[in-house]
C-alpha cells in the first residue's frame, strides 16, 4: 500500500523499543492523511510488515512526533502514535516512555534544543497525557552522543546514559490514580489493581490467573486461552479506568505480578495488551511499581519494598530488570519517578509511505 507521501525521518532506539522520529512539520496535518502515511511506512495492517518500516511486533512499530514547543518552561512537545502491526489503527491513547528516551536526542539533532555543555536538559510536554518529562542528553562538544558505559536489560551492550524524570503523573489518562477510587476491585472473579501513575494499566497476580508470573515471552504469546481470559477482562475494566470501550485502543496494559525471583521488588509480565512485553514498559513500570507501594493491593500483597521517603524498586521483566527511583511524600504518594534509559540513532533519511 502506497500513499505517495514520503518525509524525512529518523529511525531510532528508544530504550527496548524501536520507530520512525518525525518533526511534526514534516507530516500532513490532516490526522486521516498523516496515519494512512504511517500505516504505509510500517507496512500495516500485516502481521510481518513485510511492505514497511515495521518490525512485526508493536515494541518496533512506533512514531514520535516532535515539534518546538510555545510551552512556558518545555523544550519541545512530543506526540507518540502505537501503529498497530495486524490492523489498521494509528491510536494517540497511550504514551510511551521508551520511545521518549530518542526524543532528548532526536530535538538536539535537529536543531531544536541548542546542546548546553556536556550535558543538556530536554524537557518535554507529552502531549498524549498533558505532562512533562525531563531527559539529560550527553552533549560532549555540542553534539548529541549515542556511545557511552550505560547497559539496560533488554538492550545488548551499552551506551550513552538517557536518565529520564517524571513528576505527577498520576491519573495521566484516567484522570485519577484509581480511577474506581480503589486499591483494589474484583472483575470476573480476579483482584485487581486499576492504576494509572503514567500508563494506566490492570495489576493483578499472575498465580490468580494460573500461571507463575516467570514465564517467558514465548511461552506467554502462545497461550491462547490466558489472552482471552486477560482481554476479556481488559474490554470490562476500559469503562471503569475512564477509557471508554477499549477494544481499537493500546490500553489498559495487563500486568501480571509475582515475587520478586532475584532481589528486585516484584516480577511482572506485561501484555501490551495482546502481545506479551519482551521487558516493560516504562510508564507501565511506574505503574506497577506504585502499585506495590498501595496496602492491600495484589501487588503489595507479592512485593518487597524498602522503607523511607525515596524507595528504588527494582522490577523484574522478562529479560531483566527496570529500577525506578520514586520519591514519596509524607502520605505515601508517589511525587516523581525517575529511570535510566539508552537510545541510538539508526538511521536518519527519507522514508516513503
Ligand atoms: O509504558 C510498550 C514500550 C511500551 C510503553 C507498551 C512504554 C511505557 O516498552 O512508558 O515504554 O506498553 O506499549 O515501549
Amino acid at each position: 500500500m502506497t500513499t505517495g507521501f514520503s518525509a524525512p525521518c529518523m529511525w531510532m532506539r528508544g530504550g527496548t523499543s524501536k520507530g520512525g522520529y518525525f518533526l511534526k512539520s514534516d507530516l500532513p496535518t490532516d490526522v486521516a492523511a498523516r496515519d494512512a502515511f504511517l500505516l504505509a511506512v510500517m507496512g500495516s495492517p500485516d502481521p510481518r510488515q513485510i511492505d514497511g518500516m515495521g518490525g512485526a511486533d508493536p515494541l518496533t512499530s512506533k512514531v514520535a512526533v516532535v515539534s518546538k514547543s510555545t510551552r512556558e518552561g518545555i523544550d519541545v512537545d512530543y506526540l507518540f502514535l502505537q501503529v498497530f502491526v495486524d490492523q489498521a489503527i494509528v491510536t494517540d491513547a497511550q504514551n510511551c516512555g521508551n520511545i521518549l528516551a530518542g526524543v532528548g536526542p532526536f530535538a538536539i539533532e535537529r536543531g531544536l534544543v541548542a546542546a548546553t555543555g556536556d550535558e543538556t536538559r530536554v524537557a518535554i510536554f507529552m502531549e498524549n497525557t498533558g505532562q512533562v518529562a525531563v531527559a539529560t542528553v550527553q552533549t560532549p562538544g555540542g553534539t548529541v552522543s549515542y556511545a557511552g558505559q550505560a547497559a539496560i536489560d533488554g538492550v545488548p551492550g551499552t551506551h550513552a546514559p538517557v536518565p529520564l524524570e517524571f513528576r505527577d503523573t498520576a491519573g495521566s489518562s484516567c484522570g485519577a490514580l484509581l480511577p474506581t477510587g480503589n486499591v483494589a476491585d474484583t472483575i470476573q472473579g480476579v483482584a485487581v489493581t486499576l492504576i494509572d501513575n503514567g500508563m494506566p494499566c490492570v495489576v493483578m497476580k499472575a498465580e490468580d490467573l494460573g500461571i507463575t508470573g516467570y514465564e517467558d515471552r514465548e511461552w506467554l504469546d502462545n497461550a491462547t486461552d490466558l489472552k482471552a481470559r486477560i482481554e476479556a477482562i481488559r474490554l470490562e475494566v476500559g469503562p471503569l479506568m475512564n477509557l471508554g470501550d477499549v477494544k481499537e485502543k493500546s490500553v489498559p496494559k495487563m500486568m501480571l505480578v509475582a515475587p520478586p525471583k532475584h532481589g528486585g521488588a516484584v516480577t511482572v509480565r506485561s501484555f501490551i495488551p495482546h502481545r506479551a512485553h519482551a521487558t516493560i514498559g516504562v510508564l507501565g513500570a511506574v505503574s506497577v511499581a506504585t502499585a506495590c507501594l498501595l496496602e492491600g493491593s495484589p501487588a503489595a500483597e507479592v512485593a518487597q519494598v524498602g522503607d523511607g521517603s525515596r524507595k528504588t524498586l527494582s522490577v523484574e521483566h522478562p529479560t531483566g530488570e527496570m529500577s525506578c527511583v520514586l520519591e514519596v511524600d509524607e502520605s505515601g504518594a508517589v511525587k516523581t519517578a525517575a529511570l535510566l534509559r539508552t537510545a541510538r540513532k539508526l538511521m536518519d533519511g527519507v522514508v516513503f509511505g
